[in-house]
């Protein structure tokens, strides 16, 4: 049937993002609505990026796609939750130039293949999914000629990775966290431009480009789960600090804006601190009274004051289980104190 014998293409570019204030942990984990408002800055698209190419053809039996050459299954919610709300907002398309007419009711029986690829390691923590998912639903929307502006793009790339939704612009991105039980308010606005600032300047020193051995969505739940400090953190620390954070991008106040972000930084930057302080969270909530207390000095070290020493011994059997040695997870070393087992 040669009335089927055609194919619509869209390709799209989109560059990552990098919080200077972060997104860490989630209010409601399906439609990905987070804690806290974040802000971040968008990378240039010649460097750290994600292409995808989205097609239509009648002759597509199911939507498929394909992640630096090799398929991959998108029957996960993520995927679904991004190909039904773009599919639900589609227009007519009417392609004089290629003879193409798609009705708002042919895009419900039509499929997509999709085509993506990164130019740089994937999930290593670089927000390869911030990329992949933005680029993803604004190719759809365009294909599919969804009439939506970028914040409402946003919050649906938002339900593909929370942090894609800052994607969608570039320069500073402000994701607000929103109010709405639905998610229709939790969605990303431009702070400023990239014109706005460009003397800044990014370099990113990749020093693994092997995979997150936890996911940032693992990560997020258990402290989430687990952490006083989280609550504290986004309900009393963050709000201020995003208010200091757009004056300072406004005024091009880099003093401010260092400080802001190191100190953001400082609250996440070792991984392995928080999922010590869940693991000691966690074993304390289950024991019903405190086995272990944590302290951390500026540094990412933990110390540990257990509560005798056979409490002492099982730590560090615990320890020795989460964080083996000679694995992405190694704590390179355990120093025990004066009063050591
Ligand atoms: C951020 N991160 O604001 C924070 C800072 C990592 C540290 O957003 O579960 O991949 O898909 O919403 O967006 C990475 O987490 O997590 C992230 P999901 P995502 O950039």
């Amino acid at each position: 049937d040669e009335s089927r014998k055609w194919v619509l293409m869209v390709t799209a570019q989109t560059p990552t993002n990098i919080a200077v204030i972060k997104y860490w942990g989630k209010r409601d984990e399906k439609l990905i609505l987070p804690v806290n408002d974040s802000i971040s800055v968008t990378l240039d698209p010649a460097h750290l990026c994600t292409t995808t190419t989205v097609s239509v053809s009648p002759t597509f039996d199911q939507d498929r796609m394909w992640l630096n050459g090799e398929e991959i299954s998108i029957s996960g919610g993520r995927f679904q939750s991004c190909l039904r709300e773009i599919r639900s907002r589609a227009t007519d398309v009417d392609d004089k130039e290629k003879g193409i007419k798609i009705t708002k009711k042919d895009w419900e029986n039509l499929h997509v293949h999709i085509s993506s690829y990164n130019n740089f390691p994937t999930a290593a923590g670089l927000a390869s999914s911030a990329a992949g998912f933005a680029c993803l639903v604004f190719a759809l929307g365009k294909l599919m000629n969804v009439k939506e502006d970028y914040s409402q793009l946003s919050a649906i790339a938002r339900q593909g990775s929370g942090s894609a939704c800052r994607s969608l612009y570039g320069g500073f991105v402000k994701w607000i966290m929103g109010k709405d039980e639905k998610g229709t308010d939790s969605l990303a606005v431009q702070v400023a431009d990239e014109k706005h600032w460009d003397e800044l300047v990014i370099v990113i020193a990749v020093v693994s480009s092997r995979q997150k051995e936890t996911s940032s969505t693992t990560g997020m739940r258990d402290t989430v789960e687990t952490s006083l400090l989280l609550q504290h953190r986004a309900k009393e620390i963050v709000p201020k600090r995003i208010l200091k954070m757009e004056e300072a991008i406004k005024n091009r106040d880099f003093a401010s804006f260092a400080q802001l972000t190191c100190t953001d930084s400082n609250q996440f930057h070792a991984d392995l601190c928080f999922r010590i302080i869940s693991l000691v969270e966690k074993w304390n909530k289950a024991e019903g009274t405190p086995q272990v207390a944590y302290t951390f000095d500026a540094g990412p070290n933990a110390v540990l004051i257990a509560r005798n020493r056979k409490t002492a011994a099982l730590l560090v059997q615990k320890l020795l289980f989460c964080f083996p040695p000679n694995s992405d997870a190694d704590l390179n070393s355990f120093v025990l104190g004066d009063k050591s087992i």
